[in-house]
């Protein structure tokens, strides 16, 4: 690819610390960075330069293509059995009468209520309780797939894999293959946490560890299946704890290539055990995407949860190495309202999905969940029917 005269400034630095300077050859030269190098962009690389390299890459892998896909969520209760200090749903924090644990109709009735609209994904995330086991999950895929067969399943995480594989005394092994079986297509990117234990102990201990969440995703992919992965970032752990975190992505990914896209996940800090802890700015925020775009060469694909971190965020981090942003989606998804997302009732339109990233300057892609396109909508001319739907206001008496 064509070098950006931006690049080409940025190597002519004599201002550049030579360090820096050798990283950005290697981006040029497609080569791997280091453990180290990855620290010393997060220690020593401002956002300018991180923002032209993690372009580059981006740009290389999908020129201005920007995916979404329309999906949905289930979260089948926000009770837990576990006790991670971020999460509103750690059973410190809730109280039975607020908690909701649906049945398997009333997780059937949600999907129902899609019926005829034109969603490709069911994301099913949330809490882990003991009634939720292999037997339940198992019909649940099942009777998804019987009543929507081109409904795409993604569901749970290693956290509750391996707490219902443990009580059902079964192998992962065993186990991911009676979920595929059951109509398991996708396992989401969701329990990564940071998986150093330095951290991960002292903020959501007792649940899977770093290294039994990547043996349940490596099973996953050796049956031929694909995931995602996330880090939550911007709390307790230092930097050398999130490359450390991507490295054992990456050497992962080196084995298997089943992971498709990573999502880092910013730290929100309300309605938790860790409301004490400052949030990160939207400066520190790109300058993540940047790096995981820098550090990951071997994934494909770099997220942005738009709920999270807002819509303007979203539109600023295409230019910071992500070329995703998290699908349309309704108010459904609560765990992260709770914890203080920037959107309160997080729902956009097609329209106004395309809008925004066309209006970031780059090219809007609907995919499915595997990447395939749905829809290119670079040129789409959407009618007066698809008018960008807009949520009521509260009445104010
Ligand atoms: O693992 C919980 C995070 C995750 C907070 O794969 C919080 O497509 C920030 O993984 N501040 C679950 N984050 C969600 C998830 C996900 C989201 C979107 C897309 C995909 C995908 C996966 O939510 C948990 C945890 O890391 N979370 N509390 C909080 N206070
Ligand atoms: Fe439970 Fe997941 Fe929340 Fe931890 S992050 S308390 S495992 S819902």
């Amino acid at each position: 690819m064509e070098v950006s005269e931006n690049f080409r400034i940025l190597l002519n630095n004599p201002q550049l610390l030579p360090e820096l300077k050798a990283i950005a050859q290697k981006v040029l030269d497609n080569q791997r960075i280091t453990f180290d190098e990855g620290v010393l962009l997060y220690e020593k690389a401002e956002l300018g330069y991180l923002g032209i390299l993690a372009n580059y890459i981006r740009e290389q892998k999908h020129g201005d293509k920007t995916y979404f896909n329309r999906n949905f969520h289930i979260e089948p209760t926000n009770l837990c059995v576990y006790d991670c200090k971020f999460c509103s749903y750690s059973r410190l924090l809730k109280q039975r009468s607020e908690g909701w644990e649906y049945t398997m109709d009333e997780m059937m009735d949600i999907v129902c209520k899609y019926d005829g609209q034109p969603v490709t994904e069911v994301h099913i995330v949330g809490g882990v309780l003991p009634q939720y086991d292999v037997a339940f999950y198992s019909e649940l895929f099942t009777r998804i797939k019987q009543h929507r067969p081109e409904l795409h399943v993604k569901a749970l995480t290693p956290v509750e894999y391996h707490y219902i594989f443990k009580k059902a005394k079964i192998d992962y092994a065993t186990g991911m293959q009676l979920m595929k079986d059951a109509g398991l297509e996708s396992i989401p990117g969701g329990g990564a946490e940071i998986f150093h234990p330095e951290v991960r102990d002292l903020i959501a201990k007792d649940k899977c560890t770093g290294d039994q969440w990547l043996a349940i995703h490596e099973e996953w992919h050796k049956i031929g299946m694909r995931s995602n992965a996330t880090m939550l970032y911007g709390h307790i752990e230092k930097y050398w704890h999130r490359v450390d975190h991507m490295e054992r992505l990456r050497q992962l990914q080196d084995r298997t290539g089943g992971f498709q896209t990573f999502i880092p996940l910013k730290f929100r800090n309300q309605d938790n055990q860790m409301s004490n802890v400052p949030e990160t700015t939207v400066v520190e925020d790109l300058r993540n995407y940047a790096i995981s775009r820098i550090y990951l060469d071997n994934f494909d694909h770099i997220k942005a949860y738009w709920a999270m971190i807002s819509r303007t965020t979203a539109q600023l981090s295409l230019n910071f190495g992500v070329d995703d942003i998290d699908g349309t989606l309704d108010d459904t998804t609560k765990i992260y309202s709770m914890a203080g997302a920037e959107e309160q009732h997080p729902a956009m339109s097609t329209k106004q999905l395309v809008d925004l990233i066309k209006h970031a300057g780059r090219y809007p892609i609907e995919r499915d969940t595997l990447y395939n396109v749905v829809t290119d909508y670079n040129d789409y001319q959407f009618e007066e029917t698809e008018k960008p739907k807009y949520y009521k206001l509260p009445v104010i008496n």
